[in-house]
């Protein structure tokens, strides 16, 4: 059976996982979870995601959510060893990838997130932004951008100098900066980030998956 991907075509985090599937070249269906129309809160799905989100995945039988950690298992399985994730014996290079992981966790998703959920989100459904919240947020991600600039100017991606899962997780949330008219990643203020960005987000499984896009409303 093929792999199912419940989720919907313009969703950041169904982005996430679409882009390690193609990445990987692994099969899979695409089932709309329409969340525009609230398809996600309705009982028979919590059974599925209990948070009410999406993405998940069903294989063959096999039910994860939370999308990193979905690609980490599509990754393990379909990639072959050492394929957008570090060979587990190689101990440095899984301490580097989870160091990465952390930071785009802990530090670039917050910023990045809240400006989408203000610029993106909220006016999407009717709704103004925040403008102190935007100004923390576009501070916060400053701040955090100069501490990527000093890593990629010894790496070439966020693990290392190859490609992982952690460079593809920031694709998703990064490309609403420019949507929103920030130019953060393509600055000449961090010229290593630029670098990186443009790298990054020109690969055509990602120009694929990011064809499909929500606009803000206003
Ligand atoms: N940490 C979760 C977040 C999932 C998430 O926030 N999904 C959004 C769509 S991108 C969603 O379902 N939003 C609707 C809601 O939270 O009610 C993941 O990475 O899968």
């Amino acid at each position: 059976m093929v792999l199912k991907l419940y989720g919907l075509a313009v969703a950041t985090c169904t982005k996430r996982v679409r882009v390690v599937l193609e990445e990987l070249q692994v099969p899979y269906e695409l089932v709309a979870i329409d969340i525009l129309k609230a398809d996600h809160k309705k009982d028979d799905i919590k059974e599925h995601q209990p948070f009410g989100q999406i993405p998940w995945i069903d294989d063959d039988g096999f039910k994860l959510f939370e999308s990193r950690a979905i690609c980490r298992y599509i990754a393990l399985k379909y990639g072959g060893i050492g394929k957008l994730i570090p060979d587990p014996a190689d101990v440095q290079k899984t301490a580097l990838f989870e160091q990465a992981a952390s930071i785009e966790t802990s530090n670039f998703d917050p910023p990045v997130w809240g400006l989408a959920h203000e610029k993106v989100f909220e006016p999407f459904f009717g709704r103004a932004p925040n403008p102190q919240n935007v100004e923390a947020h576009e501070k916060a991600l400053e701040g955090r951008l100069s501490g990527y600039e000093v890593l990629l100017s010894k790496t070439r991606y966020v693990a290392g100098d190859e490609l992982t899962l952690i460079d593809l997780f920031h694709l998703s949330y990064g490309a609403l900066l420019k949507v929103q008219g920030y130019d953060y990643l393509e600055s000449e203020k961090y010229p290593n980030v630029a670098r990186w960005w443009k790298d990054v987000s020109s690969r055509p499984t990602w120009v694929k998956v990011n064809s499909v896009q929500l606009e803000p409303s206003a």
